[in-house]
């Protein structure tokens, strides 16, 4: 994709017709039209007060387009996704912010505020519409990941159901600390390392797998070799940005350690689930991408599957993993 956008403070308008010259010359050749900026102001208050006004917003592809956000009660902060990589930043009470924008990709983006700035703060989102040139939205894509999951026949709903807790209570007292030399002296089934066998499978199917080819190995041993093998890829993975993308969207209920602990914890029908080794220790990477994307029905987990790209929520399970066996957690 194709991006050109400009962040900047309203008070500086003197490098506004070099960019507008810039702008011009990358679009050599376009339709006039295009060349205009289009404004539209966005006024921005708590959900409970109507949130972004307006909420809806249709534009063209690769028009040029200057998004001014405004603040009318407490500080919000403004993100658009997915895939484009903009965030403002924090909008503080009174003020204006602004990005000139083109995006080439036609289809569905989300403007939404990364700041707790009230109890229904996470409905705080806006849809852009981006049309292509016969004003016709692409069709959205299905999801390959949730789709594979359905087939399979996977409820990402009833993980935590009664085969969870059944499950559970055999391995309640199992303290699990990951022991990557523990992992280097067991025979270790080559498939256990492919990525595909690790996001589709859980912790406890890896410590079954490690137990039946290293027969009398305590418990305690498997599990963190299970834990070394989980936290292997993610020894050179840069997840800076996954780590900014949970502490503005997701710690302010599952805290910022993932102890589920966030400020807004209780104001959620259903408990912040925990990122803990024994939480989910039964967990496949595929589930909580999944739920991630499509959120919890009706527990208060929000949907974010059209706020960040696949890529991004990947991302974002290998970060719960490694608040759940990294070496931050207690
Ligand atoms: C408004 C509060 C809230 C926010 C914000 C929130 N969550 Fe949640 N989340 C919940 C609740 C409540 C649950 C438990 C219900 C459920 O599993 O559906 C949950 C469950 C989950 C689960 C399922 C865990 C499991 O063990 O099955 C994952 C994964 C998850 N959240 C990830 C995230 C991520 C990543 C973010 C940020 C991008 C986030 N959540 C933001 C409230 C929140
Ligand atoms: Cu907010």
């Amino acid at each position: 994709m194709h991006l050109r956008f400009f962040l900047r403070p309203l008070t500086l308008t003197s490098g506004l017709f070099l960019v507008m010259a810039l702008l011009v010359s990358l679009n050599l050749g376009e339709r006039t039209a295009r060349r205009q900026v289009h404004v539209i102001d966005i006024a921005m208050s708590t959900a409970e007060q109507g949130g972004f006004t307006p909420a809806r917003l249709r534009i063209q592809a690769g028009q040029t387009v200057r998004f001014r956000f405004h603040s009318s009660d407490v500080a919000h902060a403004v993100a658009i996704g997915p895939g484009l990589g903009l965030d403002l930043g924090v909008i503080a009470p009174g003020e204006t912010k602004e990005v000139t924008l083109s995006i080439d990709r036609p289809g569905v983006y989300t403007f939404y505020c990364n700041l707790w700035c009230s109890p229904e703060h996470w409905r705080m989102r806006g849809v852009i519409d981006v049309f292509n040139a016969d004003g016709a939205l692409p069709p959205a894509n299905n999801d390959p990941v949730i789709d594979a999951l359905t087939a399979a026949g996977i409820d990402i709903d009833s993980a935590h159901g009664a085969q969870q807790a059944a499950h559970s209570a055999d391995h309640a007292d199992v303290s699990i600390t990951p022991n990557a030399a523990m992992l280097a002296a067991l025979k270790v089934p080559d498939i256990l390392r492919t990525p595909t066998w690790k996001r589709t499978h859980a912790l406890v199917d890896a410590i079954a797998a490690l137990d039946a080819a290293n027969p009398s190995q305590t418990e305690a041993a498997l599990a963190g070799a299970a834990a070394a093998l989980w936290l292997e890829p993610l020894q050179d993975a840069d997840l800076t940005d996954a780590a900014a993308l949970y502490a503005k969207n997701c710690a302010a209920c599952h805290g910022a350690s993932g102890r589920g602990d966030g400020m807004a914890a209780s104001l959620t029908p259903a408990p912040p689930a925990p990122f803990t080794a024994t939480a989910l220790l039964e967990r496949r990477s595929d589930v909580l991408y999944a739920k991630i994307r499509r959120g919890g029905m009706g527990t208060g987990m929000p949907n974010f599957g059209t706020l960040f790209t696949p890529e991004e929520t990947w991302a974002l399970v290998d970060y719960l993993w490694l608040l759940a066996l990294g070496e931050t957690s207690p």
